[in-house]
Formats: structure tokens, C-alpha cells, sequence
């Protein structure tokens, strides 16, 4: 089963949202395996969003993401990354759906609510930035047989 990182940015806290983000993804049927809140540092947030490095908007993505606290989240289910991208909508509130949770819920791109691995390759590299091995639990639910047959 795959596993997928994904965060509820510091607008979504702001903006008493965090429950009803986790309550979509777990009615979508995605399984939580890990779930905390954090503020994060300026090394964590250079380092998860190294690929932006070079681009304009660099800065204004670090002050935002340390601007208040977190939520870090590591969700299973299959095909799990790319349910959650649905599930957020894309990355420019202005041209995600209505109905998915940009679409929804947010504006402006710096301001866009939630992040959710783009491969399983960035899973692992955001899993292991933000997570202790002991902190991402393994069990199963009995409800995954009506989910998954
Ligand atoms: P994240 O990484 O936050 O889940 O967003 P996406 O995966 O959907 O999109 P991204 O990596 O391309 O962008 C990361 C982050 O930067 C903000 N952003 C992006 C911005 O402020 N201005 C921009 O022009 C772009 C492209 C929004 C999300």
C-alpha cells in the first residue's frame, strides 16, 4: 500500500480548517499512519522545498510555511499520492475545481492551503524530513476490505 506526506499549511490552521482537511482525506478512505503539529524551522522549510530554490517566489514560500504552525500528516491508501493531488485540486486556487479543497477553500497561490507529495520518490524524501521511523505507525483496519474488496 502506498504511502503519501502531506501538510496543512499554516492558513489552514489559521483558518480552524485542519479538521475538515483530515476529515476528507479520511472519508476519501485514506488511512492516517502519522499526524502531528509542528513549526517549522527555516532549514526544514529550505530543505523541503529545495527544488523552488532558484525561483522568485522562494522567499515568500519560506516566510509563509514559518509564518505558524503545521500540520504533517503521512496518509496510506492505494495510489495515495496521486488521490490526495485530486483530492487538494491544482496549485493555483484560481484554476483548482470547486469541490476540491483549493477549489474550496483558498484564493491566492501563496496562500494555498495544503501540499501533498507530487511522486513517491518526494513521499519518501518529505516522509523521512518531517518523521522518525517510530512515529509512522503500521497497522490495518478491518474497514479496508469494504474500501479496498
Ligand atoms: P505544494 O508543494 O505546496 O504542494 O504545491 P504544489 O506541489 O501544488 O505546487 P509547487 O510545488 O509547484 O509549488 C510549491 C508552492 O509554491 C507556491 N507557489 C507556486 C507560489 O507561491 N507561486 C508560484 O508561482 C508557484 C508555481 C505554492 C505552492
Amino acid at each position: 500500500m502506498e504511502r503519501t506526506f502531506v501538510m496543512l499549511k499554516p492558513d489552514a490552521v489559521q483558518r480552524n480548517l485542519v479538521g475538515e482537511l483530515i476529515s476528507r482525506l479520511e472519508k476519501k478512505g485514506l488511512k492516517i499512519c502519522a499526524l502531528k503539529m509542528l513549526s517549522i524551522s527555516r532549514e526544514l522549510a529550505e530543505r523541503h522545498y529545495e527544488e523552488h530554490k532558484e525561483k522568485p517566489f522562494f522567499q515568500e514560500l519560506v516566510s509563509f510555511i514559518t509564518s505558524g504552525p503545521v500540520v504533517a500528516m503521512v496518509c496510506e491508501g492505494q495510489n495515495a499520492f496521486e488521490i490526495v493531488r485530486k483530492l487538494m485540486g491544482a496549485t493555483d486556487p484560481l484554476k483548482a475545481e470547486p469541490g476540491t479543497i483549493r477549489g474550496d477553500y483558498a484564493i491566492y497561490m501563496g496562500n494555498n492551503i495544503i501540499h501533498g507529495s507530487d511522486s513517491y520518490k518526494s513521499a519518501e524524501k518529505e516522509i523521512n524530513l518531517f518523521f522518525d521511523k517510530d512515529e509512522v505507525i503500521n497497522y490495518s483496519k478491518d474497514v479496508d476490505k469494504w474500501i479496498y474488496g
